[in-house]
């Protein structure tokens, strides 16, 4: 395999930017561009140490900065491996990559990293999946979620399916091969493919709160002009992503903010107010608002509490009919004049609120929690948030039940094996040990460079 090299922090200018490598010639590319203060090379460094030393590209002094090396099979790859710590300077991080590719590094694939630490052994599938997702959590659920199942959460499961089913199929075959053994009275017990059967489902009726925190849930905040809406959007996302201003139709194109209120993800909309306008920018402005009201799957509709109900009101409020959606009165800082009845009677939560003071936010936090039962999962890895492992356990679910059935039914015991030999290659799927080459791919092609 080839040595491996690539940043792996962002590409953009920061304290300290780090490139790895990874590979048996490791060691030999880093000392192109890296000499140890006391010129000790990188064969003779005690591994996992970190070492100062002259960072230089082309003889060209670029840096000072850090190296270590870990050496194999004591690393994240396996393999042998080197990272350098430099200061964050992207025109020097990049000449010292280029350095490395010309002394023989490869550039590295996204998820190259992680796919070889898949390969040889050091992650499971699972795990392996559990590293993109902590990388690329947008929340902190979503990111202790991650860290428990790249701690084994879920893969412990899929572990013990694949063994109970191995078990079950090689203990079956000895008994037919050696019949005279009497190895087992019941080669195929029922309880045990049960068990299997009972801790996969388990793990996949969590799938729905898993995309819920990986996704997110899409919501819009509708209203006509000057409302409030985007002062809300700042509101909830504690800065100033919005523009905010006293003269209608300020906010025309769409704008999406990813906030945590009552502990569910949202990606929150924040768009043109809706109204009859003859501005055509402003009109397709309006146009993308009612488009993403209508694919969002929760709706704020905010009104002006210091005014009375109007036509265009109206026109907002019935977008949020028969959908999931919280009327949120705003500048209940303001004398209201808003008649609350009407409101109160066809929608189910109507909460006045100010983004001026903050007032009423917090029921807007607790009214999402009781609807959406955030904060009552504890995300520790548990939560199934992948849709590929998704699949795999339902492929392995319904063969398991294939098998119960054909046991009950008592159909040929060849027939059974066929359902659990099925079972056993996709919970393979699962583990990382019976799975597709191209299914590797596509998996670490989604990783970042330099994972
Ligand atoms: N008093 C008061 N004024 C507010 C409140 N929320 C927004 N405003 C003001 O209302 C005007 C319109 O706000 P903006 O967020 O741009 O409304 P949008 O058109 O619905 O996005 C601005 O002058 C805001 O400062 C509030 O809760 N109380
Ligand atoms: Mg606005």
């Amino acid at each position: 395999m080839d040595t491996i090299a690539a940043l792996a922090t962002p590409p953009m200018s920061g304290a300290i930017g780090i490139i790895r490598l990874s590979g048996s010639r490791s060691f030999a590319l880093l000392k192109t561009v890296f000499t140890e203060s006391k010129g000790l090379p990188p064969e003779r460094w005690k591994p996992r140490v970190m070492k100062m030393g002259k960072v230089t590209a082309d003889g060209e002094l670029l840096d000072t900065g850090m190296a270590v090396r870990m050496v194999a099979p004591y690393s994240y790859t396996g393999e042998d491996m080197a990272e350098l710590y430099l200061h964050g300077s992207i025109p020097a991080l990049r000449a010292v990559l280029e350095a490395l590719y010309k002394a023989g590094a490869v550039p590295a694939k996204p998820g190259e990293f992680t796919e070889r630490a898949f390969l040889h052994g050091k992650l499971s599938l699972s795990q392996a999946e559990a590293v993109m997702d902590l990388v690329s959590a947008e929340t902190r659920d979503a990111a202790r979620n991650a860290a428990g199942q790249l701690n084994g959460r879920v893969g412990r499961v899929y572990a013990e399916a694949y063994d109970t089913l191995s078990e079950m199929i090689a203990r079956y075959y000895a008994a037919v091969d050696y019949p005279e053994e009497d190895i087992d009275a019941d080669p195929l017990p029922a309880v045990a493919l049960q068990t299997v059967l009972d801790s996969l489902d388990e793990l996949l009726k969590t799938l729905g709160k898993g995309l819920l925190l990986r996704e997110g849930l899409r919501c819009s905040i509708l209203g006509k002009p000057n409302v409030g809406k985007s002062s809300l959007l700042n509101a909830f996302a504690g800065h100033d992503r919005a523009i905010v201003s006293p003269s209608p139709g300020t906010t025309r194109d769409t704008l999406e903010e990813i906030v945590s209120l009552g502990g569910v993800k949202l990606r929150l909309t924040d768009g043109a107010g809706i109204r009859e306008t003859r501005d055509a920018i402003e009109e397709a402005g309006v146009a993308r608002a009612r488009n993403a009201a209508e694919s969002a799957e929760l709706l704020f509709v905010v009104l002006d509490g210091s005014e009375e109900l109007s036509k265009e009101d109206r026109a907002a409020l019935d977008l949020a009919r028969d959908r999931t959606s919280l009327v949120l009165i705003n500048k209940s800082d303001l004398p209201q004049k808003l008649e609350r009845e009407q409101l109160e009677a066809a929608f189910l939560h109507v909460i006045p609120v100010s983004a001026k003071t903050g007032e009423g936010l917090d029921s807007v936090d607790s009214t999402l929690r009781r609807l959406f039962d955030g904060g009552a999962t504890l995300y520790d890895g548990s939560v199934l948030t992948n849709e590929r492992q998704a699949g795999a356990i339902r492929r392995t679910m319904d063969a398991v039940r294939n098998a119960l059935s054909g046991l009950k039914d008592g159909v040929t015991h060849d027939a059974v094996l066929a359902e659990l030999e099925r079972a056993l290659a996709s919970v393979g799927e699962l583990t990382g040990r019976r799975v597709r080459e191209e299914i590797i791919d596509e998996i670490f092609a989604r990783f970042c460079v330099g994972k």
